[in-house]
């Protein structure tokens, strides 16, 4: 009898999981396919990025006297160009281009489902080889299936997502996305080229022991944030001791350890940041979407981000996410602030 082997690729994983749905076509395992394809053309470059002169040296040329390309451009085309060629895409809006992008192609106009993306978040810290990351949304169109996608592809709430997730480029390379279904994260195995299931049914811990947050921003913070964040540092009545303070600055590498672990992760508004810095729509939606599917909690401050009616493409939101318990309690803070203001 042969022994079934243990090893699960992402495409085997997807198809399995299509064929529960007897209607299904199977268009969104092809396009979380594609998207782990160029993922993966992405964690080429990244991984040797520290060899090859590829950090922030757009224009230059390596020594293969090929155009250099600053990684973040570099990935922002390697998923234009791939989710082009797909047979599942029927246009995207990137962090990098200002308008959304529509493809023209037959296969393309009679797809029936949008792709959001930041090609690489937390970009910033490459050249300190911390984590860094993709985040991706997948929406079915709006528009007419045949006809090019329209704007309002683009601008719905997260509550319409069908699939999210990201992809970390940490000490392994990990696609992490979530369907209505389940959260499930896929780690590359470098020797086949392949995402193979390592974290099957991911679920956030309801409670957490740690709190992250640029605390540097503190000052310009609302008070009732200010007295969370102090309840964050007093000896934490269950734990005994205060919660730990963990801060990577790359939303994709906060996240993951937030899902993984537990804890909250906060990018708030403040004075001079009136809606926050994260941006809704590649950022935070997809964050929170795969956040809920796996049991967590995701706030703007007055409500769940998948409520927010998007109006711009870019527009940013504050973000409290991760352990249902901790976002409630920092809520609580916020709103008892408020009332107090009232
Ligand atoms: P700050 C990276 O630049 C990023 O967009 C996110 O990945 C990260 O969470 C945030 O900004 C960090 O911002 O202001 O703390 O440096």
């Amino acid at each position: 009898m042969e022994q079934r082997r243990k090893l699960i690729t992402m495409d085997e994983f997807t198809i399995q999981e299509t064929r529960q749905f007897p209607q299904a076509t199977g268009e969104l395992s092809g396009l979380l396919r594609d998207i782990g394809l160029a993922c993966k053309m992405i964690n080429k470059q990244v991984r040797k990025a520290g060899l090859v002169d590829i950090l922030g040296k757009h224009g230059a040329t390596n020594v293969q006297g090929e155009e250099q390309m600053k990684l973040d451009v570099y990935a922002n085309e390697t998923l234009i160009s791939v989710l082009k060629n797909s047979t599942d895409c029927a246009g995207i809006a990137s962090e990098e281009n200002d308008d959304h992008v529509c493809y023209s192609d037959t296969y393309s106009l009679n797809s029936k489902y949008v792709v959001l993306f930041d090609p690489l978040d937390g970009s910033s810290n490459i050249d300190v080889n911390a984590s860094i990351g993709t985040i991706f949304a997948i929406y079915r169109r709006v528009s007419e299936i045949g006809q090019p996608v329209t704007r309002e592809d683009f601008l719905q709430p997260g509550n319409r997502l069908m699939a999210a997730g990201y992809v970390i480029f940490g000490s392994s390379t990990m696609m992490v996305y979530a369907t209505r279904l389940s959260v499930n994260g896929f780690t590359l195995e470098p020797s086949i080229g392949e995402f193979c299931l390592s974290h099957p049914n991911i679920k956030c811990p309801e409670k957490g022991k740690i709190y992250s947050i640029n605390q540097g921003n503190s000052s310009k913070y609302d008070d009732g944030l200010r007295a969370y964040l102090n309840y964050c540092m007093e000896i934490n009545k269950e734990e005994g001791r205060p919660y730990s303070h963990r801060y990577i600055g790359s939303m994709v590498a906060d996240m993951h350890r937030t899902l993984i672990k537990g804890g909250i992760f906060m990018y708030p508004a403040d004075t001079s940041s009136p809606n926050g810095k994260l941006r809704l729509q590649y950022e935070c939606n997809p964050m929170a979407f795969l956040m809920e599917a796996a049991g967590g909690k995701s706030s703007y401050g007055g409500g769940n981000i998948l409520d927010i009616v998007p109006t711009e493409l870019h527009q940013r939101t504050p973000i409290f996410i991760g352990s249902k318990n901790m976002v409630n309690k920092a809520l609580e803070f916020m709103n008892e602030d408020a009332m107090v203001g009232k």
